[in-house]
């Protein structure tokens, strides 16, 4: 024999949790999304490279994404003695690795990739922008 009260207070649960985790509405960020490299890529914008060195493992394919509309170069070689104040390079020497036009954004052709299977360190520029010297570390 049970009294009807016990089954009642044993029937009350507690309240049930209220799942209430804050949902992350991440703000709209159209404009700057298309501004922040992604893994293993180099934006070219506001006439640099960016980042302008890069450190990727070797076997690493890099991509250069143009992210205005002027057009560029994604030029392989030796650049030096830049001016610290101008950040303009006084040579520069192409060594015929890679040279690729990359086309203003949004056109065909405004991005290019290149693999590294060699650990090494690779100097590149811009032809027409002489302020545009980046370099990309290739680790082993
Ligand atoms: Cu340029």
């Amino acid at each position: 024999m049970i009294p009807a009260a016990l089954l009642v207070l044993s029937g009350c649960a507690a309240p049930a949790p209220t799942d209430s985790a804050p949902e992350q509405q991440s703000p709209s960020a159209s404009a700057d999304e298309s501004l922040t490299p992604g893994e293993n890529e180099v934006i070219t914008i506001g006439l640099k490279f960016m980042p302008e060195t890069i450190t990727v493992p070797v076997g690493t394919t890099v991509t250069w994404r143009n992210g205005e509309t002027i057009g560029h170069t994604i030029t392989s070689g030796a650049w030096g003695d830049v001016n610290e104040s101008t950040g303009i390079r006084g040579s520069q020497t192409p060594d015929g690795l890679f040279d690729h036009a990359l086309a203003p954004k949004g056109q065909e052709g405004d991005t290019f990739s290149f693999t590294f299977d060699e650990p090494g360190e690779y100097p590149y520029f811009c032809q027409p922008h002489l302020a545009m010297n980046a370099m990309v570390i290739v680790e082993g």
